[in-house]
């Protein structure tokens, strides 16, 4: 509470702020060199998913240029990214993992 202009005695009702973060999708890049078996790999080890899914997700990247492997909050969005192309270049492989906003 507080006194208003007028003297008057005036609330300012405090509004919960309860904003969801914003979401980031991670997305893995086509290229012409990795080995389709370390694509599934990483979506596998990484993303979480069974071989069929992983499978499904690979053959997306590999087809139409790019693949989503997931939606997370900015900080697991970055991590992920990081640990995926470590793990690719430790391997040798070009396979690039980026993020954007959902
Ligand atoms: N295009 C790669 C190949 O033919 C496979 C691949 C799929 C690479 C998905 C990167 C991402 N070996």
């Amino acid at each position: 509470p507080f006194k208003d202009n007028d003297g008057g005695l005036a609330v300012q009702e405090a509004k919960p702020k309860l904003k969801r973060p914003p979401l980031y999708k991670v997305m893995l890049l086509n290229d012409d060199f990795t080995p389709m078996d370390f694509v599934v790999e990483i979506l596998t080890n990484f993303f979480g998913m069974n071989e069929d899914r992983a499978t499904q997700v690979m053959l997306q990247v590999h087809t139409q240029g790019v693949g989503v492997c997931g939606t997370y909050t900015k900080d697991v969005a970055e991590t992920k990214v990081h640990i995926v192309n470590d793990y690719s270049r430790e391997h040798q492989h070009p396979l690039m993992c980026t993020m954007e906003e959902a």
